[in-house]
């Protein structure tokens, strides 16, 4: 990649002078910019594997970063969203060998990997709740669906399906399907009740809203100093969804006892304290749930991690195609580690049930 032939397009404060690979994202390629000017920026090839229509993609967050920063600026506030730099042109993206984004760098902020403290946790479950609350009047129609039927569980246990055939059918990855024989068949048999969510969006029961879609704890930029919110970042995703994804998806990596590849399954667990912790930010944030959706919340938390465990196992029995791994069964190990979560979360079903409840009384 030609970092210099790339930021050419864009209208930064001056020259670029060097470009080094940054975070820890999955998805897309990022890297920290440096100009001459002292200024940094973000440097992002967006993933094509990942989405396929990165024009519209781009469109997206154009429009969701118009609209909270107008909404926050009619608030006298800081918007808590990061525009994309634009092109001479008026573009937000380049195209050469790949998709190319540039965003401001956010100074001065941290992104987390795990809570420090209550107060990270809580802060996350404020930021994401609050995001959803000041998208619910965005235009949703107006949004393309940059990744097809992304937390629709039933249809990712379909392209697990799909991935198992090819597998059987093809002498390279036809052995993963043995290693993984236990995660199989625990997939297969958590199958039904991955859809009751599912389910539950199609008929009504559940509304469905503008939602984040993509909410780890890296993808909220807390200040360095206060912890308090600065940024939500990593818009690729924002479409029509249940807040039970945004609220699943952050206790699925906020609550766990340990990171999201830890191998030793015996220190995996949800850990009761911070998914309260993490409820009760949420619910006060989204103040118009419905007393369905809040009843639904830990069932949102537990469907989640299953299709994260369910998604993983797929990229690894597709030759891991989708996320970026660091070592050969690095899939495979986040796929062990998800299921091991959602035992927990079985083990721990009433008593998630019981603080939820009560948060909502
Ligand atoms: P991915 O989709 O691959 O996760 P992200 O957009 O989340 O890509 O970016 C990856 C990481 O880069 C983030 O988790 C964050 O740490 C960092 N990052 C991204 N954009 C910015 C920004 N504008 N300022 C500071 N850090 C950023
Ligand atoms: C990806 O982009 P990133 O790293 O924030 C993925 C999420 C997964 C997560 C698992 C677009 O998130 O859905 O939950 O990895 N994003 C996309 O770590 O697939
Ligand atoms: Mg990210």
């Amino acid at each position: 990649m030609n970092y210099r032939e790339i930021l050419a397009g864009f209208e930064l404060d001056s020259d670029p002078v060097s470009c080094e690979t940054y975070g820890n994202g999955l998805i897309n390629n990022t890297f920290l910019v440096t100009t001459e000017g002292g200024e940094k920026y973000i440097l992002q090839r967006v993933s094509e594997e990942a989405f396929k229509d990165v024009p519209a993609l781009m469109e997206n967050i154009s429009g969701i970063t118009d609209f909270l920063e107008k909404k926050a600026s009619c608030r006298g506030k800081e918007a808590h969203v990061i525009a994309p730099v634009k092109t001479a042109e008026g573009k937000t993206f380049v195209k050469t060998d790949g998709y190319y984004r540039v965003t401001p760098f956010a100074r001065d902020t941290i992104s987390i990997e795990a809570p420090e403290s209550d107060d990270d946790f809580y802060e996350c479950a404020v930021a994401f709740a609050t995001f959803i609350s000041d998208l619910a009047d965005y235009p949703a129609e107006t949004l393309h669906e940059t990744i097809p039927n992304f937390h629709n569980t039933v249809d990712r246990y379909r392209l697990f399906h799909e991935a198992l055939e090819r597998a059987e059918t093809d002498p390279e990855l036809a052995p993963r399907i043995d290693e993984a024989k236990s995660e199989i068949d625990f997939a297969l048999g958590h199958e039904s009740e991955a859809g009751i969510l599912q389910g539950m969006r199609d008929s009504g029961e559940l509304p469905t809203r503008v939602t984040h879609n993509d909410t780890k704890l890296n993808n909220v930029l807390l200040d360095a100093k206060t912890r308090k919110l600065r940024y939500v970042i990593d818009l690729d995703t924002v479409m029509p969804g249940l807040a039970h994804y945004d609220y699943g998806d952050c206790i699925r990596f906020g609550a766990s006892t340990a990171a999201e590849d830890e191998e030793d399954l015996s220190k995996i667990e949800c850990d009761m304290h911070l998914f309260e912790v993490f409820s009760r930010g949420f619910i006060s944030a989204c103040s118009d749930l419905t007393d369905r959706e809040i009843e639904m919340l830990p069932l949102g938390a537990k469907t989640i991690t299953l299709e994260l465990a369910v998604r993983f196992l797929t990229d690894y029995l597709d030759g891991d195609r989708y996320f970026a791994i660091k070592y050969p069964e690095h899939n495979l190990a986040r796929c062990r580690n998800q299921m091991k979560l959602v035992s927990d979360m079985e083990k721990k079903w009433d008593e998630m049930n019981r603080i939820v409840a009560e948060i909502a009384k």
